[in-house]
């Protein structure tokens, strides 16, 4: 329920002016304080001399992006990867995706979880998946990617970060089976747009992630927990090209020569439906999702601000005083540190 409707509802329901100003006091006086790990605490288990515990909830198989994205989760030392889960339709499909790359990277501890929705119709990595039996994967798979996630952030010692980098069905469903997850949880999100739209443009944009399930966003900005995003503000400008992307497209890593493979797959699934697109051997497409993974162990190279946002029925995410307080990434302090930093992260093994 959006606090303008919870609003609204309070004021019709109790009548009277005494009455509505006492719902408005109520609503507005409503803790907005961060019931679970905050990004001091995950960070703070480095300075320990400990990982940070990740959960990663993917719409992988869509945009190549958030196959980059896992990649640099797997190759970063400050991370533990506990658990990835696919979300947002065709689950079933999207783990695929997630278990062979898992495969070939040497990396089968890590457990892949099916979200919700279990359909199996491939998109546009589905050439690289054809042959692929997700029965077969080594390590572990859950049929209840929900509950594997709840089960995950329960177990885990240390505070959990829960990296999410499409829309997020999901994440109600957790939050409703298990509130509880909300206070040993920080979430993590590449969704939005407040400042800045599409391509770096003044015009903010119904952003696709929040678009798809904006019921959904909207769960999770109300959950107690503290809530970090990258929004196109800064996400929306990350591209490889020129020396970089070279050093990415020649290195013979496995999990650098699968992410090549299937950037070439997806770019020839997007030409057969007429959409042009970058050459896979010159650049990157837009890689929105690799900012979300960074968030998950550094924020060194964003200036952070927390926003109050709602999201609206047509998915905006748009400032607003009754809106929940979310810690936006919105400029550069250097993006390009940043993407000589992904460049390193992508071409390292392990
Ligand atoms: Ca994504």
């Amino acid at each position: 329920m959006s606090s303008f409707t919870r609003r609204t509802f309070l004021s019709a329901s109790a009548g009277g002016l005494a009455a509505s100003a006492l719902a408005m006091r109520s609503v507005h006086a409503a803790p907005s304080a961060v019931a679970g790990p905050t990004v001091e605490d995950a960070f703070a288990l480095r300075k320990a001399g400990k990982k940070i515990p990740v959960v990663f909830d993917t719409d992988i198989g869509g945009d190549i992006d958030d196959t980059w994205a896992l990649l640099m989760l797997l190759n970063s030392p400050e991370l533990d990867v506990k658990l990835v889960v696919s979300d947002y339709k065709n689950g079933t499909y999207r783990a695929k995706v997630l278990a062979k790359m898992l495969e070939v990277c040497g990396r089968t501890d890590i457990p892949v979880g099916i979200g919700l929705d279990k359909g199996d119709r491939g998109e546009d990595q589905a050439d690289w998946v054809a042959d692929y039996d997700l029965g077969k994967y080594p390590g572990r798979v859950y049929e209840d990617g929900a509950d594997a996630i709840i089960q995950t952030i329960r177990q885990s010692k240390d505070p959990v970060t829960l990296i999410a980098v499409g829309p997020v069905p999901n994440l109600p469903e957790v939050l409703r089976r298990a509130p509880d997850v909300a206070e040993k949880a920080r979430f993590v999100g590449m969704h939005g747009s407040v400042r800045k739209g599409y391509g770096g443009s003044e015009e903010i944009s119904a952003e696709w992630n929040v678009r798809a399930d904006p019921a959904a966003l909207r769960a999770v900005f109300k959950a107690r927990w503290e809530k970090t995003v990258t929004p196109l503000d800064t996400c929306g400008i990350v591209h490889l090209a020129g020396p970089r992307y070279a050093r990415i497209h020649g290195c013979q890593t496995p999990g650098a020569k699968a992410l090549m493979e299937n950037y070439r797959v997806w770019t020839e699934a997007q030409e057969k439906r007429g959409n042009k697109m970058p050459d896979p051997a010159q650049r990157s497409s837009t890689l929105f999702d690799t900012v979300a993974a960074y968030l998950g162990y550094s924020e060194d190279l964003l200036e952070m601000e927390t926003i109050k946002l709602v999201v609206t029925d047509n998915g905006f995410t748009r400032i607003d005083d009754g809106g929940s307080p979310v810690r936006c990434a919105m400029a550069w302090k250097d993006l390009d540190a940043f993407e000589e930093h992904l460049t390193e992260r992508i071409v390292r093994s392990g």
